[in-house]
């Protein structure tokens, strides 16, 4: 039997539903703990003894941290962490983890299919064949938009901006973004600022991360600066985007459509947005297939096990790359 496979005598905590592979090896590695949430009123005195790691799915706030005194790592199933309070963490000595790479490829392949769907109306074009619609009326109508002669500007240059990136460069459109910080090596041109990211381009795919940093930041300003030929694809964070304002340029022709994989207080999705022509909506898939799936939980579990026989994580996240673990 390797390390990895022995049975360790330490306790994950696990909230609400979470990935079947995941649970499995958590189960043939540790003592899982399982609570409905994760609310700090949940927590047991049994479980402020015993749990020394979570792996979840997002939302670990201040309070939920501090409830549990012997807390060293949490485990997040998923590249963004944006829900995750991981400075709390680092101030606390507790190590996060997320699961980048093995999803890479999986987003930038469905931001290019969102991207397709929102500018040539596959979805609304299927619909009307399988509604019988083409034997009755004839062709389906030309698109009004296209693909082509787009300029697409991608916020957020990371593993998965880039991934988009090198489609979009074999679909023969240009690129452009904007980041915190210019990519060295990368010849893409940059924008200082998404403003003006958002008045060189028509087209702006949202890749950047959630939290306070980028906290509406496509507001009704960027949006009438792709104006009315503009496409907004968002598979990012949906708090990155004001979605009142977002409707609102949608219904008035400020941006011709959008594309969402991603909204702010899911799974609610605002009705302006549900109801408008020119949405093409997705139940947060980015990463959804089993194949990706497995990976991310893959890696997320190997984090636990590399932090409790190593003593050190895989993927840790910048916030808390000095975090030591506990001697
Ligand atoms: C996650 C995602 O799998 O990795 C991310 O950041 O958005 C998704 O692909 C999802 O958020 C569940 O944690």
């Amino acid at each position: 039997m390797t390390k990895a496979e022995a049975k360790l005598p330490v306790a994950i905590l696990v909230p609400g539903n979470f990935n079947d592979h995941a649970i499995g090896r958590i189960d043939k590695a540790f003592q899982r703990v399982r609570v409905e949430r994760a609310d700090p009123s949940l927590v047991t005195d049994e479980m402020r003894k015993s749990v020394r790691g979570i792996a979840s799915f997002g939302g670990i706030d201040a309070a939920m941290i501090d409830a549990l005194p012997n807390l060293e790592i949490i485990a997040n199933f998923g590249v963004g962490y944006d829900s995750v309070d991981a400075r709390h963490a680092a101030a606390r000595g507790v190590m996060v983890t997320n699961t980048p790479d093995v999803l890479t490829e999986e987003v930038a392949d469905t931001t290019i299919g969102l991207l397709i769907n929102t500018v040539r109306e596959l979805y609304v074009a299927e619909k009307y064949l399988r509604d019988g619609d083409w034997l009755k009326h004839g062709n389906y109508r030309l698109s009004r938009l296209t693909l082509r002669g787009r300029s697409v500007g991608i916020f957020g240059m990371g593993r998965i901006g880039l991934a988009i990136a090198r489609r979009l460069d074999a679909f023969g459109l240009q690129v452009s973004y904007h980041n915190r910080r210019k990519v060295e090596g990368l010849a893409y041109e940059y924008h200082a600022t998404l403003q003006g990211l958002a008045e060189a381009v028509d087209t702006l795919i949202c890749v950047a991360p959630g939290g306070a940093a980028t906290e509406k930041a496509i507001n009704a300003e960027i949006l009438s600066e792709l104006g009315s030929n503009g496409v907004f694809i968002n598979i990012g964070r949906g708090s990155t985007v004001d979605e009142a304002a977002l409707a609102a340029a949608l219904k008035n022709g400020t941006i011709a459509a959008a594309g969402l994989d991603v909204f702010a207080d899911e799974p609610n999705v605002p009705r302006a947005l549900l109801e408008a022509p020119n949405t093409s909506l997705l139940p947060h898939v980015g990463s959804a297939s089993q194949h990706t799936r497995r990976a991310m939980a893959d890696l997320c579990v190997d984090n636990l096990i590399s932090w409790f026989t190593d003593r050190r994580p895989l993927t840790a996240v910048p916030e808390t790359i000095n975090v030591k673990a506990r001697a």
